[in-house]
């Protein structure tokens, strides 16, 4: 029998849209819009359409396998935790449970992450990884800044008259925001895209800026000192709300725009319509995307393009808007991601923290006493997403033993020595946030877990009783595996929420109980001074960088023997390394593309659809040309998500580096060369 249910894609993707799935008999069979949610109405994308096929796929995983020979074989359960509970005894003791290395990444959201630390804590401790692939660097800026993430709610960016995205693609990266850019275009607002590409999304633009990539610092305080030159800026908003704006002045007005102009590749007549529109539309949304902070320089970058917004008083009010991230859903942080961001000079004494994810690999390899000796990996594909992937092969490889929980046989899963297979979003109830649109939800089973699937919640309560736990600490940490525990479990946790219950969210996405929908417009900032700091002594003190926004040159550029910059975004028919192994988007996106710019093509007597070469010191890969006049020359893109058994794996190519503040990962800081394939 046919029947509908609510749910919500747990994915680490902006728009975390509510849909509803269709079942008959026990199976997934279609997927379906869901008004309710007001910034997803029109919901969902082709990568969610394709869902019905990913959980149903001949390719997924759904016993436990183990390597033997270089080959998987099938192997049961009670095979698979035996020989991993011995494996887990036999490390803690001979090394301690430090030599165990507990990796997870952005895979699956959902607020029963939480206990596989608990199982970790309960074991012992473990090694795990400090810092973020993703977005800190961001964050951290708009933290030093206006005191923490939040933004207006995504439907108040029609209100703008002028929408500046800056590094980001929502197009590709977050569709339904194209909805509300539409609606304020209708009402005459203006929209400006600031990427060295031309995407999908800038095709709707009034103008494109188009810098070298790494260098839209400078861009922005050229800006900076045009609109305070020419009184563009909201003085009785500096005066009431701004630390720091004295000293801002002083240190932008120093600024030569001419050299500025050169070092971030925009004429002088782009930089001032720039300035000019920024200075005369009011009011003015600002989306920074996360693109143009994946450089080493990526913090102080992303604090002068705030200065923008600051100085203009474009906070706080409808249509006015710092729009990187909003986290008034995540009202469950401390216990969904205990570990991700603390630093590392904070060590918990369970958890060591001594490898950052940026640099996994090299720290892997590094680590002593215990040096790691065995990994657990779960959600996440280090081998296809962290930067300098041959050195994390290399880390794993060295490895006595590894374990990857996974649905797919993906890069990493190859490397492990047994594979066990993991849940989809249908086959466990889970609460989920976003930190785009403002809604709690309940992401619902709706089957039961296909084939000898078990979510990671069962696989550790299974474990902890073959590591001989007493029932009491299980207990605590664990549910037990059956329906009504998960949910009890859930219920225990929206406890101190009146607003939200299971029941509440089994009917649709409910809206944070702390939701502010014009961010700020109390103007209270959550900073040492309580007002927004342009001067900011914590980012001086906490990670060394100028205590005002600065632009710093990032560390990877003009090299004569990789003169290309290599940029690897994400791509609208993946998440990340996800659902490109799916035949429905192998359709629209068959094979791995590198996009080169015609005038570099022509030197190189490259056309398109020939195979070149990529190479630096770190690695190479073979791939095949989209030659693309409008890319800003001197850059190259591979988009981020292909697997190394694709060949096209851009991080083969990338170095493990931190951004300048949050532990963040410069992807983008990548300089390679290429060269006609033979
Ligand atoms: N379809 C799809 N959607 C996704 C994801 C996905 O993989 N696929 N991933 C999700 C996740 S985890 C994230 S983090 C977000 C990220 O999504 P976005 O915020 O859109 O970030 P990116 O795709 O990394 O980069 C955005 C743009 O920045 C540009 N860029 C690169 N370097 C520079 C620079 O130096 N200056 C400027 N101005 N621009 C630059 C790139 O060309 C790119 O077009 O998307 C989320 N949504
Ligand atoms: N070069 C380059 N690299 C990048 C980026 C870039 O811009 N350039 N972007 C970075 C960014 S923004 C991000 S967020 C990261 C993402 O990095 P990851 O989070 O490592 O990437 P995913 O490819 O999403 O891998 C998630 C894996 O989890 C699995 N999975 C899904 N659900 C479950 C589950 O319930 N349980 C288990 N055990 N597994 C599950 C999926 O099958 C998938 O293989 O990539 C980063 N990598
Ligand atoms: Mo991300």
């Amino acid at each position: 029998m046919k029947k509908v249910h609510n749910t919500a894609c747990p994915r680490n993707c902006y728009s975390t849209c509510s849909f509803k799935v269709w079942t008959d008999d026990g199976k997934v069979v279609n997927i379906d819009p869901q008004p309710l949610n007001k910034a997803t109405p029109e919901g969902i994308c082709l990568k969610g359409l394709s869902y019905v096929e990913r959980v149903n796929s001949p390719r997924r995983i759904l016993h436990p396998l183990k390597k033997v020979n270089g080959e998987f074989q099938r192997i049961t359960w009670d095979e698979a935790l035996n020989e991993i509970s011995e494996k887990l005894q036999y490390f803690k003791e001979k090394f301690s449970p430090q030599s165990i290395l507990f990796y997870y990444a952005s895979g699956m959201s959902g607020l029963l992450n939480s206990v596989s630390t608990n199982f970790w804590k309960m074991f012992g401790g473990a090694t795990t990884v400090y810092g973020n692939l993703c977005w800190p660097a961001g964050l951290e800026a708009t933290r030093l800044t206006l005191g923490e993430n939040k933004h207006n709610v995504p439907w108040d960016v029609e209100n703008a008259k002028l929408i500046l995205v800056w590094g980001k693609n929502p197009a590709e990266s977050n569709i339904q925001q194209m909805i509300p850019i539409e609606k304020a275009q209708h009402n005459g607002a203006k929209l400006i895209f600031v990427d060295p590409r031309r995407t999908l999304s800038t095709e709707r633009a009034d103008l494109l800026i188009q810098p070298k990539p790494g260098t839209d610092g400078i861009l922005a305080l050229a800006i900076a000192k045009i609109l305070i030159e020419n009184n563009w800026i909201d003085k009785s908003f500096i005066d009431k709300y701004v630390l720091g704006f004295t000293e801002f002045k002083e240190s932008v007005l120093k600024i030569n725009i001419d050299e500025a102009s050169k070092e971030c590749g925009v004429s002088v007549e782009f930089i001032k319509e720039l300035a000019q529109t920024i200075g005369t539309t009011k009011p003015m949304t600002l989306i920074p995307g996360y693109g143009m902070q994946r450089y080493t320089n990526g913090g102080q970058t992303t604090r002068c393009l705030l200065a923008l917004s600051v100085i203009t008083g474009n906070i706080g009010k409808p249509g006015a808007c710092w729009h990187y991230a909003d986290l008034q859903g995540d009202i469950f942080s401390e216990i969904k991601e205990p570990l991700s961001y603390f630093p590392p000079e904070k060590p918990d004494g369970i958890f060591r923290r001594e490898i950052a994810t940026a640099r996994l690999g090299e720290d892997m390899l590094h680590l002593k006493d215990p040096e790691l000796k065995m990994a657990w990996v779960e959600r996440g594909n280090p081998l296809s997403q962290n930067p300098d992937s041959n050195r994390i092969k290399e880390a794993f490889r060295k490895l006595e033993f590894r374990v990857v929980v996974e649905q797919f046989m993906t890069d990493t899963a190859r490397e492990a020595d047994i594979v066990l297979p993991a849940k989809t979003m249908f086959e466990q109830s889970d609460v989920i946030s976003s930190y785009w649109n403002p809604y709690v939800q309940l992401r619902q089973k709706v089957i039961e877990p296909i084939g000898e699937v078990k979510p990671e919640t069962e696989i550790y309560y299974l474990l902890a009783k073959k590591l001989g736990f007493s029932d009491k600490e299980i207990e605590q940490n664990i549910p037990e595996p059956n329906d009504e525990s998960i949910e009890k479990w859930l219920t225990n946790i929206l406890k101190p929420w009146s607003e939200i219950t299971l029941k509440k969210l089994k009917d649709g996405p409910v809206l944070s109980p702390v939701l502010q929908e014009i961010a700020f417009s109390d103007y209270k900032f959550n900073t040492p001074s309580g007002k927004i700091e342009l001067l900011s002594e914590t980012a001086y003190k906490k990670w060394g960088v100028n205590p005002l926004p600065s632009y710093e040159k990032t560390v990877e550029r003009d090299q004569k023997r990789y003169p290309f910059n290599l940029m690897s975004p994400n791509t609208k028919n993946r998440i990340h390394s996800q659902f490109g192994n799916l035949e429905s988007i192998k359709l629209i996106d068959p094979e791995p593309l590198a996009t080169i710019n015609l005038g570099d093509a022509t030197k190189k007597d490259i056309q398109d659809n020939d195979f070149i070469r990529v190479f630096n010191d770190r690695g190479e890969l073979t791939i095949k040309v989209k030659i693309d006049a409008s890319l800003r020359p001197g850059n190259i893109v591979i988009v981020n998500g292909y697997w190394h058994e694709e060949g096209a794996c851009p991080n083969s190519l990338s170095k493990g580096r931190e951004t300048d503040m949050g532990h963040g990962t410069a992807f983008h800081d990548n300089m390679v060369n290429y060269e006609k394939a033979d």
